[in-house]
């Protein structure tokens, strides 16, 4: 048997036209899209080599790969424009309507695939049988959103997207560190470079376009879980933050970084709560048995977040400082009262039709979030006989669910009223040339979901051809040397290879530090004074100073990351990305003087919703070389009036792609 060195990596160099970079829902559909544009451009006379590399496998990568009982964004009956109102909304009023309503507009072609490719969409009684775009009606929980049976969601997805691109251009389990910018340009990427996560490997890569496509951030805040729930958390552990601090790395510019998401979830299991408030019609009360929501309802004025909530149409966020409320004050727990629900829904069902909506409940959770069922097993809990506790989450940082951080990008160049600052050359495009996003990458334009973020790599991949197409005649070359580019990747490895004899236990050692040490000291920072669960989500101007400073430490520890094994290395570089991405979040918090996302977080020294001087987005650059982040306000532009005032305008435009 040979014996396995680590250490010694071997170099491997590769040249593509475009790399994608990740292997979830966003690079699925730039996957599958793309072969429609390579072929055409083939015809045209030139051959585009296309890659896709992801930390994982994609079968089961990504925030879809417990799988998913809903898809969450699909207009059927509506109109996109409505879909902008709606996301507007939630966010509070700050959106990239271009972004949002593009998304709007494609979104339905990639749910119909879905369908075509294996994906049980549930029906209307009578239209069983019958698929969407044969008229087949869907069940809706809510207006947007569509019940599946979706526990192999990702599995179908990944495959047509490896059928597209073929198994041979796909690089699975190498994780990527960092993106290189071109030698000639520092406003063009060029290349990426990250390690095999399996064997002793450094990957190089250099191209003309990529799409980078991580996901979000989780792990940057001390969860709820801890001890022997360590681990568990609403949003898929592996996705680190990539996106946000590679592409700020390269100097992209990044928007509303202070946006967070904190879903309400059924405690401990993290089960998600959308299907029962929409389709189960369950309501949420404290401990005495109140309707929060209603009780609390008047109080929204009182820092101006009730313009954001007329007639009980309110945002996720908004729902959430509702909840938060009652918990602050002491009338938690708060329960979602599933007996009540499904008494409801039984009034007129036969015992068969009960039983089978028994099993939806419990599908609802198997089917993506199945340590929810965990908790109602061990615990004893049957939905229809006991209530269930809900509890806001940690925060997360992404792009695509009820959330808006993310990376500016330009928008389509076809509709009406686009400000020069919303497009400047290829739709989702960064501010660096080449660089383009999509998913939970692109920012102010949340609520894309799984299927959005599907279209959105969709959109992204003609855009890229038609750059590369373009750019022709662009060599990449890297700004950095091959052999420095390893050392930097591997330093980990080094720094624990010269000093772990320091001492007899590995983990002890003045010389260096492990990453879970490192994360813990993160999330620690992060909790307690950048708005984590430990002060109810509330900072201000001095604790974030501290958390400044205390993060600034945390940076310079990070050059003393240690790494005994291959699992190590990813998590010491996983670590690197959150701690970069949660400085955009601490930067972003401090920069934003009011409270735009109560719920979400508070700045406890600015409470008030302040359009008057903050309705606008807040984008930031990233120095690497110097640490140093600048922010500044951008103007927020509406492209769709409210509904009353609407004539046809932009609502009209039909699908280009
Ligand atoms: O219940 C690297 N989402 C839901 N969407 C729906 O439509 N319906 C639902 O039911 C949804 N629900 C839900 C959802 C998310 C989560 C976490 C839960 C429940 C528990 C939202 C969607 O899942 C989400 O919008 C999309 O998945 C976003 O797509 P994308 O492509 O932006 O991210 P991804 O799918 O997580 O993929 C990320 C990929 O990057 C890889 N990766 N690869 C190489 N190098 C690195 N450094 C990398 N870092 C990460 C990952 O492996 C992955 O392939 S519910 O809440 O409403
Ligand atoms: P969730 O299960 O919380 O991720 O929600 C799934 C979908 O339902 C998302 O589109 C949410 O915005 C939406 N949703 C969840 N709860 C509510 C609610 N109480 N009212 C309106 N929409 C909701």
């Amino acid at each position: 048997m040979s014996e396995y060195v680590f250490g010694n990596p071997e170099v491997v160099e590769e040249e593509v036209d475009i790399l994608i970079i990740g292997g979830g829902m966003a690079a699925c559909g730039c996957a599958f899209e793309m072969m429609r544009w390579k072929d055409a451009a083939a015809k045209e006379g030139t051959d585009l080599k296309i890659k896709l590399v992801d930390k994982a496998a994609m079968d089961r990568s990504g925030a879809v790969a417990q799988g998913l009982s809903a898809i969450n964004t699909y207009m059927g009956e509506n109109d996109p424009a409505d879909y902008v109102r709606y996301v507007r909304g939630d966010l509070m009023g700050l959106t990239r309507e271009d972004l949002v309503y593009d998304v709007g507009r494609h979104v339905d072609d990639s749910v119909h695939n879905f369908e075509k490719w294996g994906l049980p969409v549930w029906k209307a009684p009578g239209d069983e049988g019958k698929t969407l775009p044969e008229g087949g009606k869907p069940v809706r929980s809510g207006r947007w959103q569509i019940m599946i049976n979706g526990e192999s969601y990702k599995w179908i997805v990944a495959e047509a997207a490896k059928k597209s691109l073929g198994t041979e251009n796909i690089q699975e389990r190498v994780f990527i560190v960092r993106l290189l910018n071109d030698k000639n340009d520092p406003t063009r990427i060029a290349g990426a470079a990250g390690f095999s996560v399996r064997e002793d490997k450094v990957y190089i890569y250099k191209f003309k376009a990529t799409l980078l496509v991580c996901g979000g951030c989780v792990n940057i805040f001390r969860p709820r879980s801890v001890g022997e729930g360590t681990g568990r958390a609403w949003f898929p552990v592996w996705n680190s933050g990539s996106t946000y601090s590679m592409a700020a790395e390269a100097g992209a510019e990044l928007t509303l970084m202070e946006n967070r998401f904190v879903p309400a979830r059924f405690k401990d299991g993290y089960g998600p709560v959308g299907a029962w408030f929409l389709l189960f019609k369950a309501k949420a009360m404290n401990a005495f048995g109140e309707d929060y929501q209603e009780k609390n309802y008047e109080d929204l004025a009182v820092y101006g977040y009730d313009k954001y909530a007329e007639g009980f149409k309110m945002g996720t966020c908004l729902r959430n400082h509702l909840m938060m409320k009652e918990m602050r004050e002491g009338r938690g727990p708060i329960f979602m009262d599933t007996p009540t629900a499904m008494a409801n829904l039984a009034k007129n069902m036969t015992p068969k039709e009960i039983k089978h909506l028994e099993a939806e409940a419990w599908e609802d959770f198997l089917d993506m979030t199945i340590s929810q069922c965990g908790v109602w097993a061990c615990e004893n809990i049957e939905p229809d006989k006991q209530m269930s506790e809900l509890m806001p989450t940690e925060p997360y940082l992404l792009g695509s669910h009820a959330g808006c951080a993310g990376l500016w990008v330009s928008g389509p160049d076809d509709l009406p009223g686009m400000p020069d600052h919303y497009h400047w050359g290829y739709n989702r495009m960064t501010t660096v040339k080449g660089l383009f996003t999509a998913g939970d990458g692109a920012g102010a334009s949340g609520h894309k979901f799984s299927s959005g973020s599907h279209a959105e790599g969709r959109i992204a991949a003609k855009a890229m051809v038609k750059y590369v197409l373009d750019n022709k005649d662009y060599k990449p070359e890297l700004d950095r040397d091959v052999n420095d580019i390893v050392e930097e990747i591997y330093a980990p490895v080094r720094t624990y290879m010269e000093h772990k004899d320091y001492t007899t236990a590995i983990d002890i050692n003045p010389n260096y530090i492990t990453p879970k040490m490192f994360q813990f000291r993160l999330q620690k920072v992060m909790d307690e004074y950048v708005a984590g669960v430990s002060t109810m989500y509330q900072t201000n101007k001095a604790m974030l100073e501290v958390a400044e400073r205390k993060l600034e430490m945390l940076r310079e520890d990070s050059f003393k990351m240690r790494a005994k094994d291959l699992h190590e290395l990813l998590r010491a570089w996983e670590n690197y990305h959150r701690l970069i991405a949660a400085f955009a979040h601490m930067k972003h918090i401090q920069f934003r003087e009011e409270s735009r996302y109560p719920g979400y977080y508070y700045r406890a020294d600015y409470l008030r919703v302040d359009d008057d001087n903050w309705k606008c987005f807040v984008n930031s650059t990233y120095d690497r070389h110097t640490g140093e982040w600048q922010c500044k306000k951008v103007q927020y532009t509406q492209l769709i009036k409210p509904a009353d005032d609407e004539p046809a305008g932009i609502s009209n435009l039909g699908p280009t792609v």
